[in-house]
């Protein structure tokens, strides 16, 4: 998602941050490449000139090129307007307390991810300590009721279902039985069509009445790009929404819908899907969404990325053990095998600055993690707590056990003798850099 508008951007960004002087011609010419690359990503026309306008006003002032650093006062303005147009800053649920119930309405179109979305939230929810409950209310698509109760006892969260095709009914029944089954938050799953149709927008505004949501989310597609943000407006205006999900953020659409959202229809992006997985689930920042836009990287998301994948306590094992200079092999081994859990090395390379938009997968070496994982399994537990004792006919051994050769063997030992010699100097300086080497220690090339 976003990546040709992400490299454009991010090619402007370096044109015009190294320049020491910057006229009103560097200014235009670059604000149309921005308009250029807006609208070939699919963003509404009139926000695109909204967006220029608002720029090239503010750029042109005299703050701008007489600053010291013109060209950064001008990525800054950028910025800022991008932001402003992903909705400004991060839009949260307004629940309720515990002690009393909120209902969460999901509505949009068949195969928005509606059912898949409602799931993810009641797992997010749950994690955060709150007590959801999933209701079945699409009566409609065969199998849609199954598909939730599926999806409700994988995630450990009831679902409410009733044998019948009245869904005001289930859903006000479902509200009563989570109100005694002591349930705070109650998710509302509705049927969707394949287009917006009368039926299905009385259906749903009978529910919204009988249930009085706190929020009512239309969940949509990020992949129909413009359809996306005109099914926004018509949901807005027949039934009131409060904030959008958005799906398939993980598809290689253009962005139009995400970029125009906002402010065609002044419903914040609450959050965003990107994959099939139920944690697959991303609270919407536009902050950092700008900055990635802008090819200045996301460390935030990849700081917390890593921490949520690492234990805490184990995070903060590994520092003592780098500052007391006991890595080990066995915990590289523990390092690769979290390297994997946090999904694709090239999502995570993305977020940092300087290497957005210019790696492709094929330039990393995943295979290489393969081996290197064999090579420490093919160890004895002796060996890996002191590689000095790994002489060359160990190697052999290994070599063998592990389906590698001698030399990549000698090579990982190597690799791991330097990156203990980069993980003590970095666990002398305890700030970002050292949270981000425990997701990263071990990885080839760090
Ligand atoms: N790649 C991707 N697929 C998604 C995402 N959300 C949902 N899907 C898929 O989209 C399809 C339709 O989802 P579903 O929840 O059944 O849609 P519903 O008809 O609105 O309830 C399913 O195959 C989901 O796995 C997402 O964020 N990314
Ligand atoms: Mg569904």
């Amino acid at each position: 998602m976003l990546e040709k508008v992400t490299n454009t951007f991010s090619d402007i960004v370096r044109k015009i941050s190294g320049k020491s002087t910057i006229t009103e011609k560097n200014i235009e010419e670059a604000v149309e490449e921005i308009k250029m690359a807006l609208l070939d990503a699919d963003v509404n026309l009139r926000v695109v000139r909204r967006f220029v306008n608002a720029t090239i006003e503010e750029a042109k002032g005299e703050k701008v090129l007489r600053s010291v650093n013109p060209g950064q006062q001008f990525i800054k303005i950028v910025n800022d307007r991008m932001v402003a147009l992903l909705g400004d800053t991060r839009q949260d649920l307004h629940l309720k307390g515990p002690d009393t119930q909120s209902v969460i309405l999901f509505l949009g179109l068949q195969g928005s991810g509606k059912t898949t979305s409602a799931a993810k939230l009641a797992a997010r929810l749950l994690k955060q300590g709150r007590k959801p409950m999933l209701v079945a209310c699409d009566l409609v698509r065969p199998a849609a009721v199954e598909q939730l109760s599926v999806l409700g006892e994988k995630i450990g969260v009831p679902v409410y279902k009733e044998d019948t095709k009245d869904a005001v009914r289930v859903a006000k029944n479902a509200v009563q039985s989570a109100k005694k089954g002591g349930y705070d938050t109650v998710i509302v799953d509705t049927a969707g069509r394949l287009q917006i149709d009368e039926g299905m927008m009385k259906e749903i505004a009978d529910i919204k009445k009988a249930v009085d949501p706190v929020e009512t989310l239309l969940v949509a597609d990020a992949m129909t790009g413009q359809n996306a943000v005109d099914i926004a407006k018509t949901f807005d205006e027949k039934v009131g929404l409060s904030g959008v999900i958005l799906t398939k953020f993980d598809s290689d659409a253009r962005g139009g819908a995400a970029l125009s959202l906002k402010s065609i229809t002044g419903k914040p992006i609450l959050f965003i899907g990107v994959g099939e997985k139920i944690e697959d689930f991303e609270p919407f920042y536009p902050e950092r969404i700008a900055s990635r836009i802008l090819g200045m990287g996301d460390i935030v998301s990849l700081v917390e990325k890593a921490q949520e994948t690492i234990d805490i306590e184990e995070a903060e094992k590994l520092q003592k053990k780098m500052a007391t200079e006991n890595f080990t092999l066995q915990d590289m081994l523990d390092q690769l095998e979290r390297v994997n859990k946090m999904g694709s090395i090239q999502s995570m390379l993305e977020m940092i600055p300087g290497f957005a938009g210019q790696i492709n997968e094929a330039d990393i070496d995943t295979s290489g993690i393969k081996s290197q994982k064999a090579i420490i399994q093919s160890m004895t537990q002796k060996e890996r707590h002191n590689y000095l004792i790994i002489g060359p006919s160990r190697r052999k051994r290994i070599a063998k056990g592990s389906g590698t050769s001698v030399a990549e063997v000698n090579k990982l030992i190597k690799q791991f003798e330097k990156t203990r010699q980069t993980m003590r100097k970095v666990s002398k300086n305890k700030g970002m850099a050292a949270k981000m080497m425990q997701g990263f220690g071990g990885m080839p090339g760090f």
